[in-house]
């Protein structure tokens, strides 16, 4: 008992020297790990005033299919479907912009161009590609600021997805000419879906870590007669401070995607499993690591290069559907 009562008083103790003592006790951002790893979005807010572009880029893959969380061969696919895929690359640019009007919120904007191409095989052995691109969602959010404690703080975000993409890309396949594409091959959700979020931040001299919680809420039905699932993520993270310009980091991401619910008519489920709302929906575990280049002065203050890879760890998917096999994200960010 009295071992924890000196921890107790030690941790006070710590925390108060750390608390009072320090001219700037608050989280900075003006280090290489002042931003999370970079695919994670809404990270951090900026001071009245500010303002920040960034430029992102995200090529996801995929590769062969999966019933749940095994293999399954492209025979097996045949046996229900007249097409498989077999492979995927989702390329995702993203522009934002953030502005601070009060050091209590951040205002911010991102515009997303998706170009999608995805390799098919026929049941009778013809290879073929189906290629999709354009704008995506766009989204508009605020993030405000709920608690600014010594080197720690907490934001919560506040956003909407706005339906600018597309959802009714089209292309030629063998069995049929202008066919409707996949579900994962459109361009956006066709409705107006809520996306909340909660982002913890804690650094020390040299280290910083993080978390988020972020569930895009998907609102009512598209044109098309359907809706696709909410989604689900949360992530932790943590980084080590190289030097003033340098830091690495490593992460860990559960996303869980839900099913669509209703069905686009021009999509015939027997086709291929892409096809059916049976096969959607999937939960998954990434690991992550990445690096952050940060100026700190000059005439280039405040410009940042960044990467992170993330692989899955664990994927089940509902039905049966492609596998993901890796997200790169390689961004610039600069704040004037
Ligand atoms: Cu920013």
């Amino acid at each position: 008992m009295n071992n924890y009562r000196s921890y107790f008083i030690l941790f006070l103790t710590s925390v108060s020297i750390i608390g009072f003592s320090q001219e700037h006790a608050h989280w900075s951002a003006a280090r290489p790990d002042g931003h999370a790893p970079i695919s994670v979005m809404g990270d951090h807010t900026h001071h009245k005033g500010e303002v920040m572009f960034s430029y992102k880029y995200m090529p996801m893959w995929m590769e062969g299919s999966l019933n749940e969380s095994d293999a399954v061969s492209n025979a097996t696919v045949f046996e229900n479907y007249m097409a498989a895929p077999q492979k995927m690359q989702m390329d995702m640019h993203m522009l934002g912009a953030m502005y601070a009007p009060s050091e209590k919120i951040t205002l911010m904007a991102m515009v997303h161009y998706l170009s999608n191409s995805m390799a098919l095989k026929t049941k009778m052995g013809m290879a073929f590609n189906t290629e999709s691109k354009g704008f995506g969602d766009m989204s508009i959010a605020a993030l405000i600021n709920l608690a600014q404690l010594p080197h720690q703080s907490v934001h919560a975000m506040l956003g909407i997805s706005i339906p600018t993409g597309n959802i009714d890309q089209r292309g030629n396949t063998p069995m049929m000419t202008n066919a409707q594409l996949a579900y994962s091959m459109q361009l956006g959700s066709g409705t107006w879906d809520p996306i909340l979020g909660i982002t913890y931040l804690g650094q020390s001299d040299n280290f910083s870590w993080g978390a988020q919680l972020k569930q895009t809420i998907r609102w009512g039905k598209n044109n098309e007669a359907y809706q696709l699932g909410n989604h689900f993520r949360t992530m932790g993270w943590a980084a080590i401070k190289l030097n003033k310009n340098f830091s690495f980091s490593g992460s860990l991401r559960y996303t869980k995607l839900s099913s669509i619910s209703g069905s686009d008519k021009d999509m015939n489920p027997v086709m291929m499993p892409l096809f059916s709302t049976e096969n959607s929906g999937r939960s998954q575990t990434d690991a992550g690591v990445g690096i952050n280049f940060y100026i700190p002065e000059g005439s280039l203050k405040n410009l940042r290069f960044a990467t992170e890879i993330l692989l899955p760890i664990t994927q089940r998917v509902n039905g049966i559907q492609m596998e993901n096999k890796s997200l790169a994200t390689f961004g610039i960010q600069y704040a004037l």
